[in-house]
Order: structure tokens, then C-alpha cells, then sequence
């Protein structure tokens, strides 16, 4: 009697068994794959009045499907909002969401910092149809409040930014854009809702890679979407039906499903791990600045503590050497693997000018603080120590 039990108030249990009962798929411990495109129906009428959205049930799975159902149930619930969406992959959230509250004339507000395909998507798909991006330092609202105006249709930023770590008081920057009417849209990739509750701190709407920590495996591209039912159901009927048609399959869904049982567990590690690789980085020699937000120097290490619940698997440092030094360093990583992507077991490293954040032109990356010799690892869930060892003989190679 899982499914709506009203004892189910803990984030982990709330993760393996919310909108799911084993009792209503013949006793199965694991909800089953609804593997079709399309759902019959008994009668002509019937088939009409789901069109005409009279009557509940499903039409054909690039609107909905049972078991991407279940993981957006799941996961507008650990997100403490309304509903949720779940699309192809994260740019799929971020577009089918865009393309439906924006028109052209619209601005949209990003902070300086976002992952480079998001910046791409703005500045040169949106931007190409007539709407105004406008790029401001969120890390301090009162550059929201100079730059809002009635044209600006959405806020968005990400918190931790990818690749540097800058974070946004969210509740903060949604104050000053409630005050003058623009929704608020958080990408909460980074933390998960087991780090970070962005809808609980004022936010709109918050969009994922889901990607990352939610599957959690790196065996799927996936993204989602949260936040009132209303403006879900038109994002559905309109950006993921007819504009990005980025629609989730059943089997990835599951897989997410599956990756979520064990987020809570995953995101401690991951965060157990990323502190003992920033704490060793922060002491080394050769290393010119560690971006934590559990470390001590991290200058906006009073908002870490308030707005997460741990400071995350993410680490972002640039060697005395510059990118020379970073470069020699990843190429003698024997057990970090060179790859991008982030929250997955394995630990991952990159470097951001050159393959994440390449379609950012080297002025934009100036413009845009994020370092030509950033070097990021996604802390994986290995033995600390095992990760410890391959990061000191790496870097004894610099
Ligand atoms: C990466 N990131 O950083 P899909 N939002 C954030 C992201 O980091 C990403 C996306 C959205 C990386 C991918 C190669 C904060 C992706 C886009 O890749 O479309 O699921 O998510 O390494």
C-alpha cells in the first residue's frame, strides 16, 4: 500500500516508493517498462474526449506514457512541487520550457555563467527568434534589480554554476523577480532535490539534466521539468508535443527510476568524496585556487550553508601552471577518467574552455568568469584515498 501512504514523509523512502504500489502490477517489486508509442481506445467517443482532455488515460506516448508518468510523479514530489515533466535530455527540458513561456519581443535574464550548450541555446537559437538575452552577475540580486524591466518574461540561472561554482541566493533573486513579475527557473542539476529545493526557496520552475545524478549511472540522456500543473500540462501540449518533440522513453525512464532508489546514499558519497579531493587540492602547492563551497575560503561558503544540505560532488581548481599545468595533469590521471558529463560512480575530469564550455568564444569565457586553465572533476562514489592517490601522482607529473 505504498502508493499514497501518508507515512511516506522521508526524502529516501519518498524516492523508492512514491506513486508506485506493487499491488497494482500483479505483486512486481519493480514498476513494469510500458514498452508501446500508442494506447487504444474502447470506443470512438473515448478516444475524442481524451483528445478534447475530457477524460483521463493515454493517447500516444509522445504525451505520455504510464511509466514516465511514475518517474514524473517521483520526481515532482522529491522536488516539492506541483507536477513534472520529463523529456529526451536536460537541453530538451530547457527548450521545451523556453519555447513555451517565451514570444518574441521577450527577455530572458541568465546569469553570467551557464553550462555552454544552455548559453548556446540562448544566445544563438533563442536570440535568432527575436528574444532579448541579457546576461547579469546574479550573485548579487541589486544587478537583477538594475537590469529587470517588464520585458523580462524569465530569470534562469544555474546554483552551483557549471564550471565555476558561483552560487544564487535563490530566495533572494526570486524576491526582485516576483516583484516585477517574471518567473524564476533554477537548472538544480548540480545538487538534486536532495541537496537544493529551489521551488521551496521561491523558484518557479526548476529544470534537470537528469542526466547526471538522478540516473546517476551514465547509461541514459535524460532531462525534467517541475513546477505548477498548469503551466507542466502546456509545456507538454506545446514545447515537448510540438516544438522539441524530446520525448523520454519508458526504458531510460526506468533506468532513472532505478537511479533514483539510492540518490539520497549517492549524493552523501559524492559529496564525502568531493570534499576530501577539495580539501587535498586547497593545501597543495601547486595549486592556484580550489571553487568548493565546503571550503572554508569559499567566499559564499554563509549561502552554501543555507541553501544546501551538503556542498555537492562538483570541484572546479586551476593550477599555478595555467591550462599547460591542467593539461599535463589530465593526461596523467590513471584512475579519474577524461571524459565530460558529471554525477556518475566513475570519477570524471575535464576542462571547460576547451570541450564544455568551447561554444563560448574565448572573450564570451573572459566576459563570462569562467578560466581558460579550470580543470573540473565530478567526484565519483571510488575509495577516497584510491582517488586521493591518483590525484597526488598526477599532479607529482605537472
Ligand atoms: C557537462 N552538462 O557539464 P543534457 N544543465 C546543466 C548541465 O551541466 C548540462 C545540461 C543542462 C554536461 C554535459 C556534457 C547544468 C550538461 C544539459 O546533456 O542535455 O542531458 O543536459 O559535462
Amino acid at each position: 500500500m505504498t502508493r499514497n501512504n501518508p507515512d511516506m514523509k522521508g526524502f529516501s523512502t519518498r524516492a523508492i516508493h512514491r506513486g508506485y504500489d506493487p499491488y497494482e502490477a500483479p505483486g512486481a517489486l519493480n514498476p513494469p517498462i510500458h514498452v508501446s508509442s500508442t494506447y487504444t481506445f474502447p470506443t470512438v467517443e473515448d478516444g475524442s474526449a481524451r483528445f478534447a482532455g475530457e477524460q483521463e488515460g493515454f493517447i500516444y506516448s509522445r504525451t505520455g506514457n504510464p511509466t514516465t508518468a511514475l518517474l514524473e510523479e517521483r520526481i515532482a514530489d522529491l522536488e516539492g512541487g506541483e507536477a513534472a515533466l520529463v523529456t529526451a535530455s536536460g537541453m530538451g527540458a530547457t527548450a521545451a520550457l523556453l519555447w513555451t513561456i517565451l514570444a518574441p519581443g521577450d527577455e530572458v535574464i541568465a546569469d553570467k555563467t551557464l553550462y555552454g550548450c544552455t548559453f548556446g541555446f540562448f544566445n544563438h537559437g533563442l536570440a535568432k527568434f527575436g528574444i532579448r538575452i541579457t546576461h547579469v552577475d546574479l550573485t548579487d540580486p541589486a544587478n537583477l534589480e538594475a537590469a529587470i524591466s517588464l520585458r523580462t518574461k524569465a530569470v534562469f540561472f544555474e546554483s552551483p554554476a557549471n564550471p565555476n561554482m558561483r552560487l544564487v541566493d535563490i530566495a533572494a533573486v526570486a524576491a526582485v523577480a516576483h516583484a516585477h513579475g517574471a518567473p524564476v527557473i533554477v537548472d538544480n542539476t548540480y545538487c538534486t532535490p536532495y541537496l537544493q529545493r529551489p521551488l521551496e526557496l521561491g523558484a518557479d520552475y526548476v529544470v534537470h539534466s537528469a542526466t547526471k545524478y538522478l540516473g546517476g549511472h551514465g547509461d541514459l540522456i535524460a532531462g525534467a521539468i517541475v513546477g505548477p500543473k498548469e503551466s507542466i500540462t502546456k509545456i507538454r501540449y506545446y514545447g515537448l508535443k510540438d516544438m522539441t518533440g524530446a520525448v523520454l522513453s519508458s526504458q531510460d525512464a526506468f533506468l532513472i527510476l532505478r537511479g533514483l532508489k539510492t540518490l539520497s546514499i549517492r549524493m552523501e558519497r559524492h559529496s564525502e568524496n568531493a570534499q576530501g579531493i577539495a580539501e587535498f587540492l586547497a593545501s597543495h602547492d601547486k595549486v592556484a585556487v580550489c571553487h568548493y563551497p565546503g571550503l572554508s575560503s569559499f567566499p559564499q561558503r554563509e549561502l552554501a550553508e543555507r541553501q544546501m544540505k551538503l556542498p555537492g560532488g562538483m570541484v572546479a581548481f586551476e593550477l599555478r601552471g595555467g591550462i599547460e599545468a591542467g593539461r599535463r595533469f589530465m593526461n596523467a590521471l590513471q584512475l579519474i577518467t577524461r571524459a565530460v558529463s558529471l554525477g556518475d560512480a566513475e570519477s570524471l575530469a575535464q576542462h571547460p574552455a576547451s570541450m564544455t564550455h568551447s561554444f563560448y568564444t574565448p572573450e564570451e569565457r573572459m566576459l563570462h568568469l569562467i578560466e581558460e586553465g579550470l580543470v573540473r572533476i565530478s567526484a565519483g562514489l571510488e575509495d577516497l584515498d584510491d582517488l586521493l592517490r591518483d590525484i597526488s601522482q598526477a599532479l607529482s607529473a605537472v
